[in-house]
């Protein structure tokens, strides 16, 4: 795999749920040694520091947590995607999952300008499909993927000129899905993988089966990795643990293979809250997992062809 250049954008999103922590992730991911790990590897790495939201003013709402924040977030983080795509592979450094309403959109964007389509591989214990109209907490922050697919009800947030397809979404990991997300999505054509079928099959079937489809039609795809995606015991730094979840080695492998298939365009690293963490050690793990994607190894093999 040739060095890519590496086009880090801190989004010190926190708005996304009421717990708050998320603000200091982007600062913990340089701590970590996010940089040095890329260059490392031997990709090139800009710092763009962080992004702020654009101008919003507060109102009251209701049930939903943060509503126009999270919108001013949204048109700014789209607009940073959309431009940092141009120029290299953008990794957003989180903040909460929030912020992926704003780096989808403008990946999709991107996508639609190069006439290619877009893929998104969601790795979370969550399926984030909520509306909110149907979320019960709240919280924008699980919300992102009923937002890019076109479902209702995102009144005052960027228009979705084309949604995502929902052939072109995968999510896996998971372990908590509400009700209302459940019923939206069963019977529709998302591939959601559940930790009994990761228990079943192991991991890497799922997604190699994905990653094919993404090759067969040139695709550009995105990747958001939120944290609790990682069994509590080894990341404790995040506010919605569940337990139950994929192991460091099983983390390694998708990232592994992500980096073998050549098709990653861009990643989120979200949900970070390092006021939560051990001594550091989920930052260091997200750094680690970042590092695998990127190619790095224990051993060389043949790349695989997708
Ligand atoms: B995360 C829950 N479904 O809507 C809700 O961490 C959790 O970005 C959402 O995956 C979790 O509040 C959002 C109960
Ligand atoms: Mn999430
Ligand atoms: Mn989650
Ligand atoms: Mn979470």
């Amino acid at each position: 795999m040739p060095e890519r250049h590496c086009i880090l954008v801190g989004a010190p999103m926190d708005c996304g749920k009421k717990r708050k922590g998320c603000l200091m992730g982007p600062d913990a991911f340089r701590t970590a040694g996010l940089p040095e790990a890329l260059r490392d590897l031997g990709h090139s790495v800009t710092d763009q520091g962080n992004v702020s939201p654009a101008p919003f003013t507060p109102k009251e709402h209701p049930k939903l947590v943060a509503l126009e924040e999270t919108i001013g977030w949204t048109t700014s983080l789209a607009d940073a995607a959309e431009t940092a795509l141009r120029d290299g592979m953008p990794i957003f450094m989180g903040g909460d999952h929030a912020l992926s309403l704003g780096t989808v959109l403008g990946a999709m964007r991107h996508a639609q300008k190069v006439e290619r389509p877009l893929f998104v591989l969601w790795l979370d214990a969550h399926t984030d499909f909520h509306t909110p109209d149907s979320t019960d907490s709240g919280n924008l922050h699980g919300t992102p993927l009923g937002y890019v697919t076109g479902r209702p009800g995102f009144d005052g947030f960027p228009t979705i000129g084309t949604p995502l397809p929902h052939d072109n979404l995968a999510i896996i990991g998971l372990r908590s899905v509400d009700r209302a997300e459940r019923e939206a999505l069963q019977g529709t054509n998302v591939t959601y993988v559940d930790m009994r079928q990761i228990d079943e099959t192991g991991i890497a079937q799922p997604l190699s089966e994905f990653l094919e489809r993404v090759a067969a039609e040139d695709g550009m795809l995105h990747v958001s990795l939120d944290v609790d995606f990682l069994d509590p015991a080894v990341a404790p730094a995040v506010g919605t643990t569940v337990p139950g979840g994929a192991t460091v080695r099983e983390a390694h492998l998708v990232m592994e293979m992500l980096h073998d298939s050549g098709l990653m365009t861009s990643l989120d690293l979200v949900e970070l809250n390092p006021f939560l963490d051990e001594r550091g050690r989920t930052a260091s793990l997200m750094v680690d997992l970042a590092a695998s994607a990127m190619g790095r190894h224990i051993f060389d093999r043949p790349t695989r062809a997708y």
